[in-house]
């Protein structure tokens, strides 16, 4: 059992109880973008409050630079390369596998009630028969592992534009039936809310214009990826997004509080479109990408405050992170680019903080993430250098909880127990990191290769380099030349970690 649970038996009761578990998910949110990890422009006080109460991670990892991948991973410890997991289009089917232990699986198997609120991303449906919008939506979380749902079902800029609550869509009408496709000609059905399409009427993005793709169903004035009709009384409203998410955690928490429970909170924000409530508008001056991280600190606030309300806050672990780093235009003119630097230009605000690049890249701003870890029974506050990554999780809860992963899943999921509960400064030593090619990260050393054969080329296509992450944090020089041999031993090892299959196979 090691660190886990039953090590501590006998030494007061609240160990005996099973900590609950909250995820507070963001969405694209950066190293740079958090007031604890540097950001100077956008006040996250609760955020900061999380970090000074619990452990801070310098180097913690989501396991992908996009969404996809990085939900993928965390909720089933296998990288998303083993199962081509990438951004998914909105009617894709479920990717995670029915068969394997999942993270709430995980947690269900120890006792607790799971649930998930937020953006889901990870596909709906068996793949062989199209989803029935309009009856039971699945299979999706409900059949791997969590017990209650509310989903915003793909990404907040890809239709369908309506929550699902466990199978169904919140209050849709039956009489506006509601279809989801790739193309116009797919949803055409008599009798349901046609939208106009983006193409032939940019007019109708009035909220802001899209500048690539983003302009297929235009629905509450915002072009989408996809199409949708039907469904009109079903809308999200764009600006409510927020509050809907912590209205719908704080009624779980509040449900839930005598029993142990896992909550995943995952945030659509700060996702383009970037839209915060009013009352977040004009909270920073880096406009709709800095309010909605004023809105994400907001929501992150709002558990804090359900936990300590329903006298949780002692025995809870909170771990708040991201799925993939900071990105400004993604796909709508909403006056981010010309408010933040990624690094060419100081304008006072860098999403990555001192690390180079974002979201779609292997530099470390892809995947090197806010990653904080709150248990005020077992954790002492501080900060920890520890290389940790979201994929680990899952061994790591198996660990605490006594409960065994089956051969087969969780393949790549390793105990990082230890350096999660702040007792061991080193973490992993080895790490992948993942985007459109790998990252092998030990020590100061990082490898990266280009593409996997099949995979689309990245932004910029991925170098075979080596990094010294201790003198060069901002990866500028390529160092291969001086070191070949630290090179050749990496990408050995990196095949290795690659064509195994993992560790749990
Ligand atoms: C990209 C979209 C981007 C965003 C991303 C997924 C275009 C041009 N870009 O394909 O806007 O939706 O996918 O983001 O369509 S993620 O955080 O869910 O990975
Ligand atoms: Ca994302």
């Amino acid at each position: 059992m090691g660190a886990g649970i039953a090590a501590f038996g006998g030494a007061s009761k609240s160990i005996h109880e099973k900590p609950n578990v909250v995820i507070i998910y963001g969405d694209d949110v950066g190293f740079g973008d958090v007031g604890v990890y540097g950001s100077k422009m956008i006040p996250t006080p609760n955020i900061d409050r999380l970090a000074k109460e619990g452990l801070r991670f310098t180097d913690g990892h989501c396991a992908a630079a996009t969404c996809t991948p990085s939900r993928f991973s965390l909720l089933t410890g296998i990288h998303g390369f083993r199962h081509s997991a990438r951004v998914l289009p909105p009617d894709a089917p479920l990717i995670i596998p029915t068969d394997k232990m999942t993270l709430p699986t995980l947690f269900r198997k120890a006792g607790y009630h799971t649930g998930i609120v937020g953006k889901w991303h990870l596909g709906i449906g068996d793949g062989k028969t199209p989803v029935d919008w309009n009856g039971d939506v699945k299979p999706g979380p409900l059949e791997v592992g969590f017990d209650y749902s509310f989903l915003l079902p793909s990404t907040n800029d890809r239709v369908p534009c309506v929550y699902v609550e466990n199978h169904r869509v919140v209050n849709l009408d039956p009489y506006d039936p509601l279809y989801v496709g790739n193309s116009l000609k797919e949803v055409r059905k008599p009798g349901s809310t046609q939208y106009p399409d983006g193409k032939t009427n940019r007019d109708a993005m009035t909220y802001y214009p899209s500048t690539h793709g983003h302009n297929n169903s235009v629905i509450n004035g915002i072009g989408r990826i996809g199409y949708q009709s039907g469904g009109k009384s079903a809308l999200w409203e764009e600006e409510q997004i927020a509050d809907d998410f912590v209205a719908k955690a704080r009624a779980y928490i509040a449900a839930h509080k005598n029993e142990p429970f896992m909550l995943y909170f995952a945030s659509q924000d700060i996702h383009v479109p970037r839209a915060p409530h009013p009352r977040f508008k004009g909270r920073t001056k880096l406009g709709y990408r800095g309010d909605a991280m004023v809105a994400f600190d907001w929501a992150a606030g709002e558990i804090l405050d359900a936990l300590e309300e329903s006298g949780l806050t002692e025995n809870t672990i909170v771990i708040l992170s991201s799925d993939n780093g900071p990105v400004y235009d993604d796909g709508y003119d909403d006056g981010t680019t010309v408010l933040c630097s990624m690094e060419e230009e100081d304008r006072g605000h860098d999403g990555s903080g001192i690390w180079r690049g974002g979201k779609y890249q292997i530099f470390e701003g892809g995947t090197r993430v806010p990653f904080i870890i709150r248990w005020p029974a077992r954790i002492q506050p501080g900060t920890s250098g520890a290389l940790v990554n979201q994929i680990d999780l899952m061994a790591s809860f198996a660990e605490l909880l006594g409960v065994e992963l089956p051969e087969g899943s969780a393949v790549d999921s390793r105990n990082s127990l230890p350096a999660f509960l702040g007792r061991d400064p080193q973490g992993q030593e080895w790490m992948i990191e993942e985007s459109f090619g790998l990252a092998l990260r030990r020590n100061e050393w990082k490898y990266t290769r280009p593409v996997q054969p099949g995979w689309p080329v990245g932004r910029p296509p991925i170098q075979r380099a080596l990094y010294n992450l201790h003198d060069d944090p901002a990866e500028s020089r390529n160092v291969i030349e001086n070191h070949p041999e630290i090179a050749e031993e990496m990408e050995r090892k990196l095949d290795a970690m690659v064509n195994s299959g993992g560790i749990r196979k």
